[in-house]
């Protein structure tokens, strides 16, 4: 006992950190589970994940080794805070792709500081204790290290961190095939291995992910791409080429849920116009997002290229150089004149640079439109829609017209300017906000569609309408599920909410009804292709008039197939009907298999420039 004192006084900066950082992302590892968690577990990947770094301390000079410790356990601790905060937002964990997108966080500013809540900084609790505690008992040595002794401890611990680490890293490869090199499902990184861990794999693949970009796509692997473009087409033509010559007005609503359409509160409805206008189009109410960390943009990436969305960051940086065979190229080469219209700064979400790259003759951004009004995050949609609709008035015809809404973007809190729309119980809550948003955005939508109806332009176009993302975050889902008269949400009942509404209005209306195929966003472009008989069929979704099966993929894996929904996040599949928990079968694995290889098929065509290359060999 006499020896063991002075050893732990001598390396308590080491045992601190330690046992301060493992306490940390255990209890992080917590609050991103929402259902059954296992301390236990998280606890060896995280103790082999912070002995590695504590074996490095072993190594360096005692004047620095406390000071080192010391910065590694901020830079964690800020690491947790920045990757809650994101959690709560967008479901997922940051990456360092979208650290390079970090300063798109600085437009919606709105939403970051409301989602950073206060005991998130009991997380920091020890880096301001620990410092005077230190200087106050005059921390110092008792014992001298010989380097030899020093050096043998770097190495056992060492040695310990990764043969731990191995066996869970394996186990969890074994358990998801591919999810460590592809990181489909970072969340599920996150639970299984800790925070830590997450971050030094996310290193290493960013790093690979640069180095697989200069090397090669197999000749076996482009010709399995290829395949799968093919067979991926419909067997049947119906609608095909119905619409050829008309214009094409495809308006994303941002935050536009689904669970809002055809709903009342305080005995009015929510979305009177949308209500209106779904009863005179084509009304797929079975609809679901896709996007990933690119948020609006992974909504716009996938609506006019049938891409799948990074598998980490925002596809519109990280890809912006690459070659597309996008709708608006697709139009262009029907010899229409294609336009982008959104009222907020050119640059977000790098627009302004990847339009180009998609074929937009014309971006027409916050520069273009006299900012006159104001609402949330900038110019508001009544003033947006008068402005655009002058602007479509002079287009040379046909055009490819795709239109971006703001007004009813997260937060929500510009309440006074939504105008009067009484919420009654949901008066002053999150999701009374939202509705009052959303009802503003519904009103100006209703304005936008009549003008288009009154100007003779909607006779001779398709009109496509569609939400681009959920507006209730999983940290309010609670208000959501009292606003549906439920105690609670389970999985399947919180999955089934993930839909946002698209509606395709024809010319006349020749076609209009519900429509209740499972489908999402990637479905989009391949369903204007037939439509309009555009020149491209290099796309992953499917044309939902000529594809009797609903078939989802989630970038993180998660896929739903009309009967079944397969969560990826617990590894666990659902009847969707009865809600039961399904155990997987050849069938499921089958399909999981087939899921994880479009994901990887789609990635491959975004780091290697596939399509460029596929259109060169032409
Ligand atoms: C800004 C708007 C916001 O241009 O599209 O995008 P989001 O924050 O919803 O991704
Ligand atoms: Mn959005």
């Amino acid at each position: 006992m006499k020896k063991i004192k002075p050893l732990i006084i001598t390396y308590i900066d080491i045992i601190l950190f330690v046992f301060l950082v493992c306490v940390k992302v255990i209890v992080y590892g917590r609050q991103m589970e929402s259902g059954y968690f296992s301390y236990i577990s998280l606890l060896s990947p995280v103790f082999a994940s912070v002995i590695i770094i504590a074996a490095l301390s072993f190594i360096l000079s005692d004047k620095i080794r406390a000071p080192f410790l010391y910065i590694c356990n901020l830079i964690i601790t800020i690491f947790i805070i920045s990757d809650l905060t994101y959690f709560r937002y967008f479901k997922d964990v940051i990456s360092i792709s979208v650290l390079i997108n970090g300063f798109q966080l600085g437009a919606v500013k709105s939403s970051v500081s409301s989602l950073i809540k206060l005991t998130d900084f009991f997380y920091a609790l020890d880096l301001i204790i620990i410092p005077p505690l230190f200087t106050k008992y005059k921390y110092r040595k008792t014992i001298p290290q010989k380097k030899s002794v020093k050096f043998f401890a770097f190495l056992g611990l060492l040695t310990m961190g990764i043969v731990i680490n191995f066996q869970n890293f394996y186990s969890l490869s074994k358990d998801q095939p591919k999810l460590l090199t592809t990181m489909y499902n970072k969340v599920y990184i996150v639970k299984n291995l800790g925070t830590i861990n997450y971050h030094y794999l996310d290193f290493y693949n960013f790093l690979y992910a640069d180095l697989s970009k200069k090397t090669p796509v197999s000749k076996s692997e482009e010709k399995e791409i290829q395949t799968f473009f093919q067979t991926n087409l419909s067997s049947t033509n119906n609608l095909k080429g119905m619409t050829k010559g008309k214009n094409l007005i495809m308006i994303q609503v941002e935050a536009l849920q689904e669970f809002v359409i055809n709903v009342k509160v305080n005995n009015k409805e929510i979305t009177p116009n949308l209500n209106k206008w779904a009863n005179r189009s084509e009304y797929f109410n079975n609809f679901y997002y896709q996007i990933s960390a690119g948020g609006t943009s992974d909504a716009e990436f996938m609506s006019n290229n049938s891409l799948y969305p990074a598998s980490s960051g925002a596809a519109y940086f990280l890809y912006c150089g690459n070659e597309f065979n996008s709708m608006p190229k697709s139009f262009k080469n029907l010899g229409y004149s294609t336009f982008a219209f959104h009222g907020f700064r050119e640059s977000f979400w790098n627009r302004n640079v990847i339009y180009k790259r998609f074929g937009f003759d014309n971006f027409y951004s916050e520069k273009d439109y006299n900012i006159d009004e104001n609402i949330g995050l900038g110019l508001s949609d009544k003033s947006f829609f008068n402005q655009s609709i002058d602007k479509m008035k002079k287009l040379n015809k046909p055009y490819y017209s795709f239109l971006i809404t703001l007004s009813s973007h997260f937060p929500y809190d510009d309440v006074e300017n939504y105008g009067d729309f009484n919420v009654g119980a949901y008066e002053d809550t999150f999701l009374g906000n939202y509705l009052k948003s959303i009802h503003y955005a519904d009103t100006q939508l209703g304005m936008f569609l009549s003008k288009l109806e009154e100007e003779g332009i909607l006779k001779d176009s398709v009109v496509v309408l569609y939400g681009d993302h959920y507006a209730i975050p999983k940290d309010h889902q609670q208000e959501l599920s009292k606003f549906l008269g439920k105690n609670y949400l389970s999985d399947i009942e919180w999955m089934k909410l993930q839909k946002v509404p698209m509606m395709i209005h024809f010319p006349g209306e020749s076609i209009k009804g519900v429509n209740s195929i499972c489908s999402g966003q990637m479905d989009i472009y391949p369903t204007m292709c037939n439509l309009f008989n555009l020149p491209y069929t290099t796309f992953m979704g499917k044309d939902l008039f000529n594809s009797s099966e609903g078939n989802i993929i989630f970038r993180n894996s998660s896929f739903i197939d009309g009967n079944y929904y397969y969560m990826s996040q617990k590894n666990t599949y659902y009847n969707i009907s009865t809600g039961e928990k399904v155990s997987e079968n050849a069938f499921l694995k089958n399909k999981k298999t087939h899921v994880v290889n479009q994901l990887q098929y789609s990635d491959e065509i975004l780091k290697h420039n596939l399509l460029k290359k596929f259109e060169s060999k032409k």
